[in-house]
């Protein structure tokens, strides 16, 4: 077999090792061509792997289920493989890299045997601009290719781009048996190398997506002097035309998605305000010339959940997946041959296969057991184009990125965190990134959840030691002379019968206004002892049913429920261990003694 598929050396000898350990029957190098997208497609289709949507409804769209029991990332079988398990840090798991290679090469040894393999060669970032990295992932899987081809910018041009040069993210996956107890998603940061087996869900199998412009990145952005992070990017455009980037920071299924292609309320979109999409999960970040940090957004598509999209929630994401699409996991309407998720409308079919491929029965749908009686998966997916998103910013595809202006964390507490605050200055807001949380959701039952410590949303996502990934922060702020400005929202605040409080969604932008309006200046706050907190009238709510005593009650602190969460920062601080930075020790203990003042 000729395994000499580019004229890179370093790729085809690599190549080359990988055939010898996988043994397929054949190799075909993706060039990003229609003509190659189309035939694949049309061989998915052939063998049942995917399945052709209505094509006036749902043009060019297409449905992949998965194995029912390989749904989702797997963090507890996701490894960090440096040669010292100190590098990998206590949050994630370690294993020694000669030991994986060694028990991997035995899951990979002849998985490809009958298969095609495919060869990706992709681009995180534009081509050829200073942001770009490239990657090249093998793969037994069609699904995986179509997918690939949307999520990242593929083609002949990465292998140009790439020269001689041997510096590329090796990606191997093998779908193998699927097999729960022999899944790995293993990183050797230290060999620019990624190996998944077992697994055919998206977050596992897209290497370029949270294993590579997550993981990998974050390793080598440390050494390089740059940042990966689990951002989403936006624009808010001015009347005047002027546009300011937000970049923002929330824990997996907190509403990131929807916040990045947010529509303006009423009240700002009369005066002209707009908002623009660059990005709605991953944000890599440099230091410019001017000091300030400017972002980019790695990918080319995005892999949202599917369920709770719907006209009033995500009308941009719901316009975007329309056409072009692939879903996973998804409900099929076997009358009209479309698609439907628990959330789209109140309509579900009556006529339907659920996500396992089942006859599916809306009226035994309930709510305590979704996995089991809904039509879609809770984590179903639409993997969709960024170029067909409404709200696309223009700066999308600049290779320099955008200037941001503020950096948002988030977290979802039903009480501790209020609407907004502003930090006091970037080591503080490094701190507050550092002390971010989610609460479990038990609202129903009115029971206050289980705290879930996310820093900076990338406890699954850093791919080395947490201590250590703060302490970049800390050095990153000292490089950027205009940094960004740090701040903290929750969008998730409840009443005593655990309702949400604030509206969210599009009327999240009220909020984002007083933040730009801190960042030039033109507003002031009230000094609290977790940072500044609006002034009740600053926070616009023209347009909403909203007392003055429920924002006040938005915007209050708690300082005992806040002192009782910095003995939980404690321990979180400990379990990180020895290389959690001093200043953020400096920091916990500031804050603990103004909130006993
Ligand atoms: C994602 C996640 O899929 O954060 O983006 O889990
Ligand atoms: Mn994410």
């Amino acid at each position: 077999m000729n395994t000499n598929v580019t004229s890179n050396k370093h790729v085809n000898e690599w190549i080359a090792e990988m055939v010898r350990l996988v043994k397929p029957s054949g190799i075909v190098l993706i060039d990003g061509s229609e003509e190659q997208a189309e035939a694949l497609r049309a061989e998915a289709c052939s063998t049942g792997e995917m399945m052709k949507l209505n094509e006036e409804k749902l043009p060019n769209c297409y449905l992949h289920r998965t194995a029912i029991n390989d749904v989702a990332r797997v963090e507890h079988r996701t490894f960090i493989c440096t040669r010292k398990r100190e590098d990998a840090g206590n949050i994630n798991n370690w294993m020694d890299p000669t030991e994986c290679y060694e028990k991997l090469s035995k899951l990979y040894d002849g998985s490809y045997k009958g298969k095609t393999m495919y060869v990706i060669p992709y681009s995180m970032s534009v081509v050829g601009s200073d942001f770009a990295k490239y990657g090249i992932e093998l793969t037994d899987s069609i699904y995986v290719v179509l997918n690939m081809l949307i999520m990242t910018r593929v083609g002949l041009n990465v292998l140009e781009a790439l020269g001689d040069s041997a510096d590329f993210i090796k990606g191997l996956h093998a779908r193998a048996d699927i097999d729960e107890e022999k899944r790995y998603i293993c990183h050797f940061p230290e060999d620019n190398t990624i190996w998944s087996v077992n697994s055919g869900y998206g977050g596992n199998v897209l290497l370029g997506k949270k294993c590579f412009a997550l993981r990998i990145a974050s390793y080598l952005g440390r050494k390089e002097g740059w940042m990966a992070e689990h951002m989403l990017i936006l624009g808010i455009e001015n009347p005047e035309g002027e546009v300011k980037y937000i970049s923002a920071a929330f824990p997996s299924a907190c509403g990131k998605t929807n916040l990045a292609m947010l529509i303006p309320p009423e009240v700002y979109k009369k005066r002209g305000y707009k908002t623009w999409c660059v990005g709605d999960d991953i944000a890599w970040l440099r230091v410019g010339k001017d000091g300030r940090l400017w972002a980019v957004n790695p990918e080319n598509g995005f892999f949202g959940v599917a369920p709770g999209t719907n006209e009033n929630s995500n009308p941009n994401a719901l316009h975007t997946a329309m056409k072009d699409t692939i879903f996973t996991n998804v409900c099929l309407n076997l009358d009209d041959n479309t698609v439907w998720w628990e959330g789209l409308d109140n309509n579900p079919p009556k006529n339907a296969l659920n996500w396992k491929g089942e006859s599916w029965d809306y009226r035994k749908y309930d709510k305590a057991d979704k996995v089991n009686t809904s039509g879609a998966h809770p984590n179903s997916r639409f993997t969709a184009m960024a170029a067909n998103c409404p709200c696309l910013s223009d700066k999308f595809n600049d290779p320099a990125g955008v200037p941001i202006s503020a950096i948002v964390f988030g977290g979802r507490r039903a009480k501790t965190a209020p609407l907004v605050y502003q930090s006091f200055g970037w080591q503080h807001g490094a701190f507050v990134g550092s002390i971010m949380a989610s609460e479990t959701t038990a609202a129903a039952s009115g029971a206050v959840g289980v705290v879930r410590r996310d820093p900076m949303a990338m406890r699954p996502f850093v791919g080395y030691d947490m201590g250590d990934y703060w302490a970049h922060w800390l050095a990153m702020g000292k490089v950027a002379a205009n940094a960004p400005k740090i701040f903290h929202v929750n969008w998730f605040r409840t009443d005593d019968e655990g309702h949400f409080i604030w509206p969210g969604f599009g009327d999240n932008m009220r909020v984002l206004m007083w933040i730009l309006a801190r960042c030039e200046g033109k507003v002031g706050a009230t000094e609290t002892a977790i940072g500044y907190v609006p002034n009740v009238e600053d926070i616009n709510v023209e347009g909403l049913d909203i007392s003055r005593e429920t924002m006040t009650e938005l915007l209050s602190v708690d300082k005992a429920l806040w002192l009782e969460d910095c003995k939980g920062i404690r321990e979180f601080y400990k379990q990180v261990g020895e290389r959690v930075p001093q200043e953020f020790y400096a920091e916990l203990e500031a804050l603990e003694a103004r909130l006993a003042k």
